[in-house]
C-alpha cells in the first residue's frame, strides 16, 4: 500500500513509518516540526538524542534500502494538505499530526486554542482533501481512551447501545474528557463520523490508552534511528517519567491518591495496531472505533512496579494533583476488537520495566531535574510556566487569528 504517515517525525510517528516501511509498504512521512519546536518554546529536549528528520531518512535508506518520501508542512495549510495528498496517492492515511499533550493545552487560552485549531483544523482539511480526490483513502486517526473519562461504567469500544423510554439505538458513547487536549480528540471524532455519513469516507478512529516504551526492532539499527523519549512535566508521559525518577533518584511524583487507572500499551503495539487497522480498513461509510490499548493500571501500581524493578534506593511521593481528574474510580474498559484482527500484546512485564530503566540509565546525564516537576496547573487560567507574550516556535499566537485563518 502507499501509507502516508501524518506526525512522522514525532514519537510515534517516526518508527511507525519505520515499521511500515519495513514491511514493504511504501511510506511517505508529513510533518511541520511543530513538537521539535515546543521543546524549544519549553526549554527541554527529548532524554534520547535525535537527529533532524532528513537525516534519519537517508539513514532509513542505507540501513534498510527503503525510501521514504518527506512532506514538510503544517496540516492547517489546506492547499498543503491537498496537494500532498494528489502527489503522493495514498491508500491509506496514518494520522499521528496532532498536539498531544494535555497539560500543553492547558497552559493558558494561548495554547488551548492553539491545540484546538491545530488539532481540529488540521483533521478537518484533510477529511476534505480526502473526500475531494479520492473517498477509497482509509483514514486510520490516533485518538485516546481520554475522550471516554472515567465514568462509572463500562467503556465499550465507541459505540453503546441505549434504552430509553422503551426504545432502543446504537449510539456514541458519551465522552466526558479532561483537558482541551483530550477535547480536541473528542471534536477531531465527531468531524470524521460525519464526514464518513455525509461523504461515504472510511475511517478507523484508534482510540489509544498511554504508549511506553521507546525501542522498536527497527529504530534499534542505528542511533540515528531512534526516537523521542519525553520525560518532563509537561509532554512526558507517566510510565516513561516515572522510570527516569527512578534512575535519576528523583521521587517518583504519583499526582494526588494515586489510583486514576489508565488503558496503557507497549510501543511495539502501537506499529502492531496500526498495522492491523492498515490491513483491514473500514468500509465506505464505516467509522470505526478501536479502543487500542492492552492492560490496565493505576498510577500508584506503576509506581510500585518501578521501584520494584530499580536496583536503587526509590522513594514515592505524593503531590497535590495539578489536573483536575478523579483519584479513584471504577475502571474497565472493553478492548477487543483489536485483539479479534490478531493483535498480540507485548505486556507490561519486569524485564519491559527493566528494559526501559536501562535506556533511562544509558542517558540520564541528559536530565535536567528542573524539568521534572509538573508546571502546568488546570484550576488556573493562565500558568506560570509561560509568561504572556514568550510563547515560542512552538505555539503560534492562534487567539485572534484564528478565525481568519479558518475562514
Ligand atoms: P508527538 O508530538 O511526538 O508527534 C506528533 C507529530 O505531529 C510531531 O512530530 C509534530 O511536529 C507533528 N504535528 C503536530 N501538528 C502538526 C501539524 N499541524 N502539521 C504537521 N505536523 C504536525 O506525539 P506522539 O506521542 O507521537 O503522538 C502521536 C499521536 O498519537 C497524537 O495524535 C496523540 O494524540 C496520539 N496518542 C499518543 C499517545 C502517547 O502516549 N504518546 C497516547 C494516545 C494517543
Ligand atoms: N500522572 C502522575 N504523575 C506524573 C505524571 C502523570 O500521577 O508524574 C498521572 C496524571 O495525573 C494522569 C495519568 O498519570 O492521571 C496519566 O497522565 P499522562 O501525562 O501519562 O497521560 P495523559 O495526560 O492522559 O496523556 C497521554 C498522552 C496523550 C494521550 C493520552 C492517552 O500525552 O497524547 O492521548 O496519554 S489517555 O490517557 O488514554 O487519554
Amino acid at each position: 500500500m502507499n501509507i502516508l504517515v501524518l506526525g512522522g517525525d514525532g514519537y510515534l510517528g517516526w518508527p511507525t513509518a519505520l515499521y511500515l516501511s519495513r514491511k514493504g509498504h511504501k511510506v511517505g512521512v508529513v510533518d511541520n516540526f511543530a513538537r521539535r519546536g515546543y521543546d524549544l518554546e519549553m526549554g527541554v529536549d527529548t532524554l534520547v538524542p535525535i537527529v533532524g528528520l532528513q537525516q534519519r531518512v537517508r539513514r532509513w535508506q542505507e540501513v534498510s534500502g527503503n525510501e521514504i518520501d518527506v512532506f514538510v508542512g503544517d496540516l492547517t495549510d489546506a492547499d498543503f494538505v491537498s496537494s500532498t495528498l494528489a502527489s503522493f496517492e495514498p491508500d491509506t492515511v496514518v494520522h499521528f499530526a496532532e498536539q498531544r499533550s494535555a497539560p500543553y493545552s492547558m497552559i493558558d487560552r494561548k495554547h488551548a486554542v492553539y491545540t484546538q485549531v491545530n488539532n481540529v483544523v488540521g483533521t478537518l482539511n484533510l477529511v476534505y482533501a480526502i473526500a475531494e480526490q479520492n473517498r477509497d483513502i482509509h483514514l486510520v486517526k490516533l485518538g485516546t481512551m481520554g475522550e471516554y473519562g472515567t465514568p462509572n461504567i463500562d467503556i465499550e469500544e465507541g459505540y453503546i447501545e441505549i434504552t430509553h423510554q422503551g426504545r432502543t439505538d446504537l449510539l456514541p458513547y458519551p465522552k466526558q474528557p479532561g483537558s482541551f487536549y483530550h477535547l480536541s480528540k473528542v471534536h477531531d471524532s465527531h468531524n470524521i463520523m460525519f464526514a464518513c455519513r455525509i461523504w461515504g469516507i472510511r475511517a478507523t478512529d484508534l482510540n489509544q490508552g498511554i504508549v511506553y516504551g521507546h525501542e522498536t526492532e527497527e529504530t534499534s539499527l542505528h542511533p540515528d534511528l531512534a526516537t523521542r523519549f519525553d520525560y518532563d512535566g509537561v509532554f512526558g508521559t507517566v510510565l516513561n517519567r516515572f522510570c527516569v525518577q527512578a534512575v535519576t533518584g528523583h521521587p517518583i511524583t504519583v499526582y494526588g491518591a494515586g489510583g486514576q487507572t489508565r488503558g496503557m500499551l507497549n510501543i511495539l503495539d502501537t506499529l502492531a495496531c496500526v498495522e492491523l487497522a492498515c490491513e483491514n480498513p473500514a468500509e465506505r461509510g464505516e467509522f470505526r472505533v478501536f479502543n487500542q490499548f492492552t492492560e490496565s493500571f493505576s498510577v500508584q501500581q506503576m509506581a510500585d512496579m518501578v521501584a520494584a524493578e530499580y536496583s536503587g534506593p526509590v522513594t514515592i511521593e505524593h503531590p497535590p494533583t495539578p489536573r483536575v481528574e478523579k483519584e479513584e474510580h471504577y475502571y474497565r474498559a472493553a478492548h477487543t476488537k483489536l485483539l479479534d484482527l490478531g493483535l498480540v500484546p507485548h505486556l507490561l512485564t519486569s524485564s519491559v520495566i527493566r528494559s526501559l530503566l536501562s535506556v533511562c540509565e544509558q542517558h540520564k546525564d541528559k536530565v535536567d531535574p528542573a524539568a521534572i516537576l509538573p508546571t502546568v496547573d488546570w484550576r488556573s487560567t493562565s500558568s506560570s510556566l509561560v509568561t504572556a507574550g514568550s510563547h515560542g516556535a512552538g505555539a503560534p499566537d492562534v487567539g485572534e487569528s484564528a478565525s481568519a485563518e479558518v475562514g
